[in-house]
């Protein structure tokens, strides 16, 4: 007999079907034997009747072996239908029950639960078995759509997608934190960032996007950073200003949400969380963001820059004035920003670059890039580095590149503040950080 998918079973009652999967959960009533079993489909509830051929074979079945059934699919009476389960109309008869793989140790957690209850440091110890959980697979769910809608929005606007190296001869986004490896007889650096190379991609295609893995050696734990996430850059020419490229992430942020919204119900609503309201996501310039939390909350920002706390604050005040979960704060000073940031034409001690901000925390970061390489490579030194350390890179703009810009968006972050997450380690499968590196 063919496998049957669980969500399928609802269109074959009074037919015998074959299923696979794992046992979810084992109830006893009296002699009767309930198993909720569930594919990568959904979930069906079992009944073994007490005089049935497979009453014996289920005796030591427990929740989490992994089984394949053959059984009647009958139509539950009116009365005991499960609204929860879009199954929940029908049920399996058990005919016969085999056995493909079990637990041959004692299950750390149970992950039958609706909620797990543990801390996020047994949780993640128990990552693999941890997924079975409902709860939990959920957040990879909504990250498999978040990931599928930004291909989508991203083709639809015309970028070609690319890989760009990871093992790389310089560091490039600069500071401190890149991951020195040894590459056979001389050091590399793990990508910070596809930055160079997206720009270089950008003066071939136009319009380029990367779904990567970006490594930065964060010696700190926090909420929002581990050491390998995944970005998702774009980089795009021929534009008029920062704004083209705010448009097009904002474009990119509707369609992720609206396909989130429409595709991932069950999974938001385990969270009691919905995606954000489809309001015109506000500009605020930085300059005008201290002056809002110096007025409204008493925040003085060091040195111009906004950290975590003031990063909450504004958002709350957007959210309560504009209605948005979501804001691009515009125009960082040139001192804060990487050397490659346009500056602004007005005021060279700001740059043409904005961070969008949701729900209090930076979930990307972008702007307008310098296009002359003599203008570069003047600021290359500016910076206190050897432009001869960024020949490639310089090298670029002397083929004649057009005013361009992109953005990197974590999309870790995306999930964790969809979901209301207390880190956005839930929200990466297997995370990394200063003390993790397993599983
Ligand atoms: P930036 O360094 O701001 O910009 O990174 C872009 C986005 O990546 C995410 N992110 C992180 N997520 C998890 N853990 C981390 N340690 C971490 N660090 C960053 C954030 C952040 O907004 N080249 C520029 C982008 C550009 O201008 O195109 C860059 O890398 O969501």
């Amino acid at each position: 007999m063919e496998r049957t998918l669980i969500a399928e079973t609802p269109a074959h009652a009074g037919e015998d079907v074959l299923i696979r999967g794992w046992i979810d959960i084992r109830r006893d009533h009296g002699k009767l034997v309930f198993l909720d079993i569930r594919d990568h489909s959904g979930k069906i509830q079992s009944i073994v009747l007490p005089g049935s051929d497979a009453i014996a074979a289920v005796a030591d079945v427990r929740g989490e072996y992994a089984v394949e059934i053959e059984g009647l699919i009958k139509e539950r009476p009116e009365k005991m239908r499960n609204a929860d389960l879009p199954t929940g109309g029908v049920e399996l008869e058990v005919k016969s029950i085999r056995v493909l793989g079990k637990p041959s140790v004692e299950m750390p957690i149970d992950v039958s639960q609706t909620d797990l209850g543990v801390n996020l440091d047994t949780l993640l110890n128990h990552r693999t078995l941890a997924l079975r959980n409902a709860k939990v697979r959920a957040i990879f769910t909504i990250y498999s759509e978040v990931l599928r809608s930004y291909d989508e929005a991203m083709r639809a606007g015309g970028f070609v997608e690319i890989k760009t190296p990871k093992i790389l001869g310089s560091a490039t986004e600069g500071g401190a934190n890149f991951f020195k490896i040894k590459y056979f007889d001389r050091d590399a650096f793990l990508a910070q960032s596809p930055q160079f190379y997206k720009q270089a991609a950008m003066s071939a295609f136009e319009r380029v996007f990367e779904v990567g893995t970006v490594f930065r050696a964060e010696p700190h734990f926090t909420t929002r950073h581990v050491n390998e996430f995944t970005g998702l850059d774009a980089e795009m020419g021929f534009i008029g200003g920062m704004e083209d490229i705010m448009v097009e992430l904002e474009r990119t942020m509707k369609h992720i949400f609206r396909n989130i919204s429409e595709a991932c119900k069950t999974e938001l609503s385990s969270y009691g969380e919905s995606v954000p309201n489809d309001v015109a996501i506000p500009r605020i310039r930085l300059s005008e963001a201290e002056e809002i939390l110096r007025a409204e909350y008493g925040k003085e920002l060091e040195n111009h820059d906004i950290d975590g706390e003031g990063e909450k604050m504004i958002c709350e005040y957007v959210k309560k004035t504009f209605g948005s979960d979501l804001v691009f704060l515009t125009h960082y000073p040139t001192k804060l920003r990487p050397f490659y940031s346009m500056p602004s034409k007005t005021d060279p001690s700001i740059t043409e670059t904005f961070d969008l901000l949701f729900r209090g925390v930076e979930i990307a970061s972008g702007g307008q890039r310098i296009h002359e390489a003599d203008i570069l490579v003047e600021n290359i030194r500016t910076f206190g580095l050897d432009p001869e350390d960024f020949k490639d890179y310089v090298d670029i703009f002397r083929y004649g590149a057009p005013p361009h810009g992109g953005w990197g968006l974590g999309s870790e972050r995306i999930v964790q503040k969809l979901l209301g997450l207390g880190s956005i380690k839930e929200a990466v499968l297997y995370p990394r950080d200063v003390k993790r590196l397993t599983p």
